[in-house]
């Protein structure tokens, strides 16, 4: 399997927690390097965009409040299989559904505050990097 990016963001409820640390040593135990990370408060128009595929599903008002209710933390991840591997980690959307020991069973409270955004296919994930980094703020590590 080749070497993958993927995005992922602590969303304002695990920021709010402090647990940023905790997330990322779930990454690094799990084989996914950060190659490129920044602290965002999103405006409305950001998050809008970022979410645009759901911009007609009855929950997007919610999801556009929420993620903008607080800084999140924005990071690529690089390694094997680095979609579907943080996929794993993070466990099913609603935490309720969430596998034991993922980072959504342990640190979610609900659908909505849900701890983690993770890109769902490798598409997405060229999409969402390029959303948040040019390519000069991402740092490669082998
Ligand atoms: P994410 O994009 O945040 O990584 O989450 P996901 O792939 O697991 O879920 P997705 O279907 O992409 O939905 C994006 C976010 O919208 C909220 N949501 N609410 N009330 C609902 O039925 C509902 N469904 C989704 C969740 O916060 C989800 O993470
Ligand atoms: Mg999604």
């Amino acid at each position: 399997m080749a070497t993958q990016r993927t995005l992922s963001i602590i969303k304002p409820d695990a920021v709010a927690k402090n647990v940023i640390g905790e997330i990322y040593s779930r990454f690094e135990k799990a084989g996914l390097k950060i190659v490129a990370a920044k602290m965002l408060h999103l405006s409305r128009e950001q998050a809008e965009g970022f979410y645009a595929e759901h911009k007609e599903r009855g929950f997007f008002a919610d999801l556009v409040g929420f993620m903008t209710s607080g800084p999140v933390m924005v990071q690529v991840l690089e390694g094997d299989d680095a979609v579907a591997r943080n996929r794993d980690l993070m466990g099913a959307t609603n935490p309720k559904e969430a596998a034991p020991g993922t980072i959504r069973a342990d640190f979610a409270q609900s659908i909505d505050a849900n701890a983690v955004h993770g890109s769902d296919s490798p598409e997405s994930a060229q999409r969402e990097v390029a959303y948040f980094f040019g390519e000069d703020e991402i740092c490669p590590r082998g």
